[in-house]
């Protein structure tokens, strides 16, 4: 019988992984690896059990549990792109505007998986566009979150010094839109890392996102970063409907209040979130979030 060892998947392109051994005696940091089935479904950060067949080559036989994990998906079908995570580290920018939507579900994918989620806004040098996001970030501070501010490119030294301390010893996954600096990051903190970024007017262009896989990168203290293509959405399928409602903490003072123990703050009479939200206590944007989420587990689950 071949022997087997353990590895972690860094890269993954369709059913060629990407797979460095947790032995760090081996001959290659790397090995090609392929699923042993058909179906190809392991994830960047997953831990593995592989049998190799060369030097640099493997196939991977099992997939060990996964922390956390989350999916590219719609309707009709999801796979797991990046898992093993301990925080979620979104990245927004000055330029392009600030995508809330995107934002809400990842802090929500963080409280669905316990882990941490820090805000970023990069870019602060384009001045009068990040005195706009600097409002709309105030909301996120009042429900918690550290949001911290940088520019990647003009500052540097101060972006590594406020981010370093956060990211050490922690598998980080970036998230965020297209062209906010997630792969400047990566190669601002991963040394070596040489991850490909672009002018977002190029890669608007041609209207690729200029990351195209999903990528673990390790940092040099311990701990690394996931690089991500920006993207616009990604599913929350696996989240109940009760989880989606905790995950908005700003209506925990309010839903005892509701007429309705049961009710989902939707359609239901005496509601007091919607009543806050009327009133201005809850932010409209946020509630607007809650509603689409459950609409959305809704249309898959039935
Ligand atoms: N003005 C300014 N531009 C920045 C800053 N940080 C990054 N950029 C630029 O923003 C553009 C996009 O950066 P990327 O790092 O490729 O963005 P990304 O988030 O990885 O984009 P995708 O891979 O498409 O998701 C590049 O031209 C960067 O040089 C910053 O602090 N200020
Ligand atoms: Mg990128
Ligand atoms: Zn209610």
């Amino acid at each position: 019988m071949t022997a087997r060892e353990d590895g972690l998947v860094v890269a993954a392109h369709g059913r060629h992984y990407l797979v460095a051994p947790a032995r760090s005696e081996s001959a290659c940091p790397f090995l090609h690896c392929f699923p042993r089935g058909k179906k190809s479904e392991a994830a960047v950060g997953d831990c593995v059990s592989i049998e190799r067949r060369a030097r640099d080559q493997g196939v991977i036989i099992k997939i060990l549990p996964r922390r956390a994990w989350l999916c590219r998906s719609d309707r009709f079908k999801s796979r797991i792109f990046a898992s093993n995570f301990d925080q979620l580290l979104f990245v927004l920018a000055a330029v392009p505007r600030v995508s809330e939507m995107l934002l809400g579900r990842a802090l929500v994918a963080a409280h669905a998986h316990r882990v941490r989620a820090l805000i970023v806004l990069n870019k602060t040098d384009l001045e009068a566009a990040a005195r706009v996001a600097r409002a709309r970030l105030d909301l996120y501070r009042s429900l918690g979150y550290t949001a911290l501010e940088i520019s990647a490119k003009t500052q540097p030294e101060a972006a590594r010094s406020q981010l370093e301390i956060r990211l050490k010893h922690q598998i980080t996954l970036l998230l965020g839109p297209s062209g906010t600096g997630k792969s400047t990051l990566v190669n601002l903190l991963a040394p070596g890392a040489q991850a490909k970024t672009q002018e977002i007017s190029t890669a608007l262009r041609t209207g690729k996102h200029t990351t195209a896989f999903t990528r673990l990168y390790p940092l040099k203290n311990g701990g690394a970063l996931i690089d991500s293509p920006g993207f616009q959405n990604f599913g929350l399928h696996h989240v109940s409907e009760k989880v989606f409602a905790q995950a908005f903490t700003e209506f925990q003072p309010f839903v005892s209040q509701c007429r309705f123990s049961d009710c989902r703050h939707l359609h239901e009479p005496e509601c007091a979130v919607r009543t806050a939200v009327v009133a201005r206590k809850i932010d409209t944007q946020r509630y607007a979030l809650y509603a689409q989420l459950l609409r959305e587990a809704q249309l898959t689950r039935f």
